[in-house]
Parts: C-alpha cells; structure tokens; sequence
C-alpha cells in the first residue's frame, strides 16, 4: 500500500495486526538515502495511526537489512549543511514511535544499517546478517545512535571494539552479545518475526505502549526514578478496560479480547 520509491509497506499477520516495512533499494543495498528514511517516517506515521496494527517489523532484503546511510549522498556535504539542516534529524522518528517495532535483519547491517536495527525494539537476525560500525574506516564516527544505543546494548569494550575497528560481527557473535534477541535460518527470519510480532500485537496496545515506554525510561534514568515510573504505569494499567478483561479472562480460563481501551 501506499506510494512509495524506496519501500514497500504492507498490512500481515491475522486481521492486518502487524505493519511490515520492507526496505526496497536493492541497486544500493537498501543505503539509507534521505528520500528512504523519509518514507519509512511517512510509513511509521500511518501505521502508528492505524488503529489495526498493534506492531511493525523493519525489514530489508536477503542480502541486506542495510548497508548504511548513503555515501554518494553525503560525501560532499559541508559542515554548514549537515548542521543548518540538521542532517540525520529524519532518523528520530524511528525512534519515537509508540507501537512495538521489532527488526528482522537479513545480510548487511551496517553504520546506519545497524543504528536503525537499534532504534527498533528487538532485533531477529538471519543466520547470516552481518553487524557494523564501519563509518571510522570513512574518517568519521557513527552519527545516528551507534556510539550510544551500541554501548547501552553491549558494554564498553565490545561498542568500542566495534566502533574503532569497524569489523563486521557476524549474527552468531552479535547474539551473544546481547544485541540479538534470537537468529532464525535466512528464509525464516521475515515470517518468524511477523509471528512474534503477531502474538505482540495480540496483547493491549495499551500495555504495550506503557511496557515499550517503562523500558526505555530504563536507560534514561537511575533505578529509583525508574522503579517508581514503572509502578506509577502499572498503577495507571488498572485504570483500563483491558486490565479488567486480562484479568478476567485469566480466571474464567478463556483467552483474552482486548479492545485497547
Ligand atoms: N552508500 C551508498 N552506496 C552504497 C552503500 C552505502 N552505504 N553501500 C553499498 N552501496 C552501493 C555500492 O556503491 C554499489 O553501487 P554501484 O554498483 O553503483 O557501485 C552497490 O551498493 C553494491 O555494493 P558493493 O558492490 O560494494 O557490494 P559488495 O557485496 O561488494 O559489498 C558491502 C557489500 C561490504 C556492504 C559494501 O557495499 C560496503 O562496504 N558498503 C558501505 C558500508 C558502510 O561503510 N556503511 C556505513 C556508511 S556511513 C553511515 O552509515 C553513517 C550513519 C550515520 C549518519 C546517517 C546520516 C544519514
């Protein structure tokens, strides 16, 4: 649906719960020109207002989720540019969005291939995705979350040694590291994300916001301010129908229908 240039977005999963956004540049490995990431906001703005999808998987192609922003784009920017245009601020509404996004990463996830699979909320790997940060080997430094979002996901010394060496980490690497929820074979990885994110979309989407929105706030703040955030949301959940029939459900040993209110 929709028209688009660089993706493709389409409604799946039982009811069209789950919003699937498929990176489509294959002559550039799906680079993250500014005309894509444009589309993947005006993609998130819909989905997020649709009140039938209840999560949203990013995806790219077999061979790349993505190889990174675009180089041709920005090698000849100057200073005055990137800065009087606020070059990358296109990049937050990933970031920003409310409903659960979860990442399905084929192939190549590199510099801002990488950072976009970080500003989503699980990242799923096909067994041959390969992670970077190679933007030191272009005489710069990743400008989109890498140094920050890396570092809070795996720790000082791995985010440095991915940062200053701009290796690829293979999947395998990359989910012990805490990185990768789960890696599933290449052919799998888009249908068994969908199923995760069918069975998240499944839940109130008013839990999931609040459950999205206290987890976050974990990385934001200390552990009493973030303790006591958390407890203020889970009072606010009992203020909903949903809580009401969860719980009702469980005792009448039924299944759940939550209607998001
Ligand atoms: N930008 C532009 N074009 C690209 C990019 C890219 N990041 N990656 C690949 N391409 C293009 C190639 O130029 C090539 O095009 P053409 O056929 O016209 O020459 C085509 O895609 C296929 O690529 P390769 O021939 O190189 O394919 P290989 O399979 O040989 O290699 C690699 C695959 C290893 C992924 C290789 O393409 C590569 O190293 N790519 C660049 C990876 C990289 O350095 N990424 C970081 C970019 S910087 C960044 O992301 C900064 C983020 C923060 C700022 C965000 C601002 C918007």
């Amino acid at each position: 649906s929709g028209n688009y240039e660089y993706i493709n977005v389409t409604k799946t999963g039982s009811n069209g719960s789950v919003g699937l956004i498929q990176l489509n540049r294959p002559k550039a490995l799906n680079a993250l020109c500014n005309g894509l990431v444009n589309e993947v906001g005006q993609a998130l703005d819909i989905l997020e207002a649709d009140s039938s999808v209840g999560a949203i998987v990013i995806t790219g192609s077999e061979k790349a989720f993505a190889a990174g922003a675009d180089i041709k784009e920005m090698a000849n920017k100057t200073y005055s540019e990137t800065y009087s245009e606020n070059f990358t601020q296109n990049w937050a509404r990933v970031s920003t969005v409310r409903k659960p996004v979860l990442a399905a990463v084929n192939g190549f996830a590199l510099g801002g291939g990488c950072e976009l699979a970080m500003m989503c909320d699980i990242i799923y790997a096909g067994e041959t995705a390969k992670f970077g940060q190679p933007e030191i080997l272009l005489g710069v430094l990743p400008g989109v979350g890498g140094t920050q979002r890396l570092t809070r996901a795996i720790g000082k010394s791995k985010a440095m040694e991915i940062v200053l060496t701009g290796n690829q980490v293979p999947a395998q690497e990359a989910e012990k590291m805490g990185l990768v929820s789960k890696i599933f074979p290449v052919d799998q990885l888009v249908n068994e994300t969908v199923k995760i994110a069918e069975k998240i979309a499944s839940n109130s989407q008013l839990a999931n916001a609040a459950a999205k929105e206290c987890v976050n706030v974990a990385f934001e703040t200390t552990l009493t301010e973030g303790l006591h955030f958390e407890k203020r949301m889970f009072h606010g959940c009992f203020a909903t129908k949903d809580q009401k029939e969860g719980m009702a459900a469980f005792i009448e040993k039924r299944k759940a229908n939550f209607t998001n209110e």
